[in-house]
């Protein structure tokens, strides 16, 4: 079968009609992989998956909201889309503008974006301009210049956006054929979360699941906000893509973990880096450190105990099922991915100095 992308397959879930003009990549349909390293670690007959959605056409989540946000936009008849972004928001912004021919705008964060998400923004066409100043400054800039000028707003407090990324629980539940019991998940601007929780709550809805997951959001500490419950001024992080001290979407963030029996609680850089690390080097997934912060929340779970207190034992009679989202693709990210590996060793061009350096570890 030919994918032809989210709104095509869920379509009667979107607020779309024939007459929108679909802008699409064909994003969606990325691959639920089991993650036999975790499973064993929560413990008996539990089975942990990442959702990989690095996999989406610019190698993030941001695929899901931008085909359904230029999509309307086009059916609207605006000719320029704008939006603050920590870097995969104008990757994808910049990509769906660039396929509808329409002009897109972007501002980001001087010096604190990944530099794949720059390179996708600049050469899918997008005027970039970086500010001396944060995501959240960014983002009160173009929610002002959108108000007074013909442009549409393309980040996630367009409602599109949140549409178009709740078929991401439709994927899963499809998927695996029920809901799951925990959804982790890389907690920003808290577009995201909202979105998968709008997406598993009509599911249920509709009949498609028994159950609903909670929701375990996770922020990196030095920009915990909702955590803390506080605005950050001066949110820090090495996982620029959640560097943000002030979410847009913070109340229906805390709506989606209360309605679900969820929690948003928060991970290190080291905890960060360590997840990074492990899904790269033991299960092949390598991802971009802001979603990584999904699988570091899990892990720092199994690790206070969490999943041994009685009420949040695995059911009996069934499987335990934990999904974690990956957001982003590494290769975005190569500065850090380098930051957090070994260098490559230079030898001259012979068989005697390699095998001098080969480390093999028979045990494997
Ligand atoms: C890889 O691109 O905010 O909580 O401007 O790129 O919905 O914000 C990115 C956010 C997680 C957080 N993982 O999602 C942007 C931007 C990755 C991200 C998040 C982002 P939200």
């Amino acid at each position: 079968m030919h994918w032809r992308g989210l709104i095509d397959r869920y379509r009667e879930y979107l607020p779309v009609t024939e007459a929108t003009p679909v802008v699409s990549l064909c994003e969606g349909n990325t691959p639920l992989i089991p993650v036999d390293s975790l499973s064993r670690e929560v413990g008996d007959n539990v089975e942990v998956f990442v959702k990989f959605e690095g996999l989406n056409p610019t190698g993030s989540f941001k695929d899901r909201g931008m085909t359904m946000a230029v999509s309307k936009a086009r059916e609207e008849g605006s000719t320029a889309v704008m939006c603050a972004s920590t870097g995969n928001t104008s990757a994808s912004a910049a990509a769906y503008a660039g396929r509808a021919g329409m002009s897109c705008i972007v501002i980001i964060p001087d010096g604190n974006i990944a530099m794949g998400k720059l390179a996708q923004a600049l050469m899918h066409g997008a005027q970039v301009f970086a500010v001396q100043g944060n995501f959240d400054d960014a983002l009160t800039i173009v929610r002002d210049i959108t108000d007074k000028h013909p442009i549409t707003l393309v980040n996630s407090v367009n409602p599109y956006r949140i549409e178009g990324q709740k078929t991401a629980s439709f994927e899963v539940i499809d998927a695996l054929g029920d809901a799951p019991d925990y959804h982790f998940i890389p907690v920003g601007n808290a577009g995201n979360i909202t979105a998968y929780w709008k997406g598993y709550v009509e599911y249920h809805n509709a009949g498609k699941s028994t159950r609903r997951p909670r929701m375990m959001g996770f922020q990196a500490a030095g920009s915990a906000p909702i955590v803390l419950g506080h605005v950050v001024e001066k949110p820090e992080t090495l996982a620029t893509a959640i560097r943000i001290g002030n979410p847009a979407s913070w109340k229906q963030a805390e709506a989606a973990r209360d309605d679900s029996g969820g929690m948003i609680d928060m991970v290190t850089d080291d905890e960060i880096v360590s997840a990074y690390q492990h899904l790269a080097r033991v299960e092949g997934i390598f991802v971009e450190p802001a979603s990584a912060a999904s699988v570091a929340g899990l892990i720092k779970l199994i690790q206070s105990g969490f999943f041994k207190q009685a009420k949040n034992a695995p059911p009996t009679g069934r499987k335990t099922r934990i999904v974690c989202v990956c957001t982003g693709h590494g290769l975005k990210d190569p500065d850090n991915a380098r930051k957090c590996s070994s260098v490559p060793i230079s030898v001259p061009a012979s068989i005697e100095a390699i095998m001098e350096h080969v480390c093999l570890d028979l045990s494997r």
